[in-house]
């Protein structure tokens, strides 16, 4: 009997993800540092960097550094911007660019907000040599409907398309095909394998293995011995690129669409004929999706650039269309009232909180009543 196909495994790993969205909403970014914070609360700027945009890392910001330094980093810098993380934002997003990407594959697996695996073996009959057209139709297709960069790696397995996606960055496309696996292991530091740390790295450096392919090198008795049975196999098997791990779909837990108004408004007569039809989207969604929700929430992006959300949780699960409009016009009713003269510029509709479908009706019916 013929083997099942060789696998193509791809990973979608968007570049500096929460700065490439605020350049996005505010196209003045392009060209200077930008730097995502999370602001603690207990003085101005106390608090870390979540993310900044390559421009700012170039200048020797990093993920975590406190904003104090951030900042001292950038003194000079009269174009540096600061933002605050606006993460239910970046959700949504994430949200449209896993939608997109889920279309490309056989099976698919988030693993964050950013990173996703697709099996797309079926999809291009095993066939490496179709991988890299493959491969630059996904990143087209995320930068012309989202506007956003991303890198792809490609690989027999999850490991090695993981590792390839890092390799050049941003907008980068790395293909590893089956035969030059090893290749592409031997000469990286082992400190570049996934899930070797700096402890790990030290400990290897200890008994003189410095790259992925000395590590290959090392009799799996020895790995044991100093890592324990299970890392210690891990590491012998992955220095040779073998890992077996399917991608495998995880549960959505949200479905959210966002669109731009004709013209910014206040009025929400104007905002309520988009609003329904993305209300449309997400419902039909949600029932492709077999899901019962319990929270319907607005999003609006207004001419400013500010972004608020507005939710409505219900007592119970619902599938209700019905319920999803009329939340959303009430919640943005409720938000216009509250918030003074600025327009709004784009407008959103989520619903999360599911619970499996059932089967039974008698929720639904409870709703209602
Ligand atoms: P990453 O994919 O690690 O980083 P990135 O997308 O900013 O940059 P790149 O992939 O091009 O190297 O993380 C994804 C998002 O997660 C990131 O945009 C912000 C957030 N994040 C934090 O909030 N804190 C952190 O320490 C890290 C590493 C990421
Ligand atoms: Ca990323």
């Amino acid at each position: 009997m013929e083997g099942a196909p060789k696998r193509v495994v791809l990973h979608v790993d968007i570049d500096y993800f929460y700065a490439q969205v605020e350049e996005r909403e505010n196209p003045s970014l392009k060209d200077k540092p930008v730097v995502v914070c999370v602001y603690s609360g207990r003085t101005e700027d106390s608090g870390a960097v979540s993310t900044a945009n390559y421009i700012a890392r170039k200048l020797g910001v990093k993920s975590g550094m406190p904003i104090t330094l951030a900042k001292k980093i950038l003194k000079e810098n009269k174009d540096a911007y600061f933002v605050g993380m606006r993460k239910e934002y970046y959700e949504t997003v994430s949200d449209a660019i896993m939608e997109i990407l889920r279309g490309f594959a056989d099976m698919f697996q988030q693993v964050s907000i950013d990173e996703a695996f697709l099996d797309v073996t079926q999809k291009i009959q095993g066939d490496f040599e179709k991988a890299t057209d493959y491969a630059n139709r996904i990143k087209q297709e995320v930068r012309s409907k989202e506007r956003l960069t991303c890198s792809v790696g490609v690989g027999p397995n999850k490991l090695i398309a993981k590792m390839a996606s890092d390799i050049k960055k941003p907008y980068g496309l790395t293909v590893v095909a089956p035969e030059n696996v090893q290749s592409f292991l031997n000469p990286m530091s082992v400190g570049k394998l996934f899930l070797v740390g700096p402890k790990t790295e030290e400990k290897l450096n200890e008994i003189g293995v410095k790259t992925i392919g000395e590590l290959s090198e090392v009799k799996v008795e020895r790995l044991v011995d100093d890592f324990g049975e299970r890392f210690g196999e891990y590491l012998y098997r992955a220095s040779r690129g073998i890992d077996n791990v399917p991608v495998l779909e995880k549960e959505i837990t949200q479905i959210s669409r966002i669109a731009t108004l004709k013209k910014n408004t206040r009025n929400v007569e104007e905002i309520l004929p988009l609003v329904n039809s993305l209300a449309d989207d997400v419902h039909r969604k949600s029932l492709v999706e077999r899901k019962d929700f319990k929270s319907i929430s607005i999003i609006a992006i207004m001419e400013d650039l500010s972004i608020h959300t507005r939710t409505k949780t219900l007592k119970v699960t619902t599938d209700s269309l019905e319920i999803i409009k009329n939340s959303a016009r009430e919640l943005f009713e409720s938000f216009l009232n509250e918030s003074q003269n600025v327009s709004v510029r784009r407008v959103g509709v989520k619903v999360s909180g599911f619970e499996a479908k059932t089967g039974q009706t008698s929720l639904i019916d409870s709703a209602k009543g």
